[in-house]
């Protein structure tokens, strides 16, 4: 694999921050593509939708980068997905533990939740101007906050030895690159849809998609070229948009 040439051009390692999407937004006018900012812990980790992100101190990888990709808004959303595949080949290739995804964006091992992904796009004259992708990923956590316990793993608990957060970076980059690249010239999940599906752990599971106006199960069947989830209920097969439901297994987190 070639050496990365922006992911991670540039790696600012702070010891704390609110959060290090914030971070980004704040410095996001000296950044070059790729730059990457970690910190060992943040005071306001978030997750979507004003969700908390339990970040204990040197506790995981807790970092965010910066894009400024020339596609349409409405394309914004797959970079979920593409961070997500990328983030999984790393931890594979590096450790050999199993990392699945939950659809859209968590990171899984054995059912458990090891990371998450918040993308978040910042328009200017209605075009995208950049985005910040941040990855939570649970490295040495000893224990989690009571609310998660039961949801939450990290890599300590599953590996003799953790990697260091550095040679994370530089894998993730390496993989993101390409499948950014991919992504990017034809602005779906085309061209890596099968990739995303053989890691997903929904897939022919049962989930219960919960939406505004109620919730209903089916039968979770893949994804589209759109990275929505395709969803199998009554004989029909429904498509869904992340940000706007949540899924869940019929019995338990996936
Ligand atoms: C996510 O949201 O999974 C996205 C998490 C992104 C975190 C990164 S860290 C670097 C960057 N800076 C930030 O401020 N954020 C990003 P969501 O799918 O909404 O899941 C949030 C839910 O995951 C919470 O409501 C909890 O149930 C659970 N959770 C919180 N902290 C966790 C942890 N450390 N490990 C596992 N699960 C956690």
């Amino acid at each position: 694999m070639n050496e990365n040439e922006y992911m991670g051009c540039r790696v600012i390692h702070i010891p704390t921050t609110d959060s290090t999407n914030e971070e980004i937004k704040r410095l996001h006018e000296v950044l070059p593509e790729g730059a990457v900012v970690m910190s060992d812990t943040q005071t306001m980790g978030r997750g979507r939708l004003g969700r908390k992100w339990s970040s204990p101190d040197n506790g995981g990888l807790w970092m965010s980068f910066i894009l400024r990709p020339d596609i349409l808004p409405s394309s914004c959303s797959g970079i979920t997905l593409v961070a997500a595949v990328s983030m999984a080949l790393t931890i594979r290739n590096i450790t050999g533990l199993e990392v699945e995804i939950k659809w859209p964006n968590d990171l899984v091992v054995k059912g458990k939740k090891l990371g998450g992904i918040l993308t978040e796009m910042v328009m200017k004259d209605d075009k995208v101007d950049y985005i910040v992708v941040g990855i939570g990923l649970n490295m040495n956590v000893e224990e989690f906050p009571e609310e998660i316990k039961e949801v939450a793993t990290s890599l300590n608990k599953e590996l003799l030895n953790v990697p260091d957060r550095f040679s994370l970076i530089k894998t993730f980059g390496e993989f993101f690159e390409g499948y950014y690249g991919n992504y990017k010239a034809v602005e779906n999940m085309s061209l890596m849809k099968e990739e995303y599906e053989r890691l997903l752990v929904n897939c022919d599971r049962e989930v219960t998609v919960i939406e505004k106006s109620g919730s209903y199960n089916g039968i979770a069947r893949g994804i589209t070229e759109l990275g929505e989830l395709i969803v199998e209920t009554d004989g029909e097969f429904k498509t869904i948009r992340s940000g706007e439901v949540s899924v869940r297994g019929v019995y338990g987190y996936v």
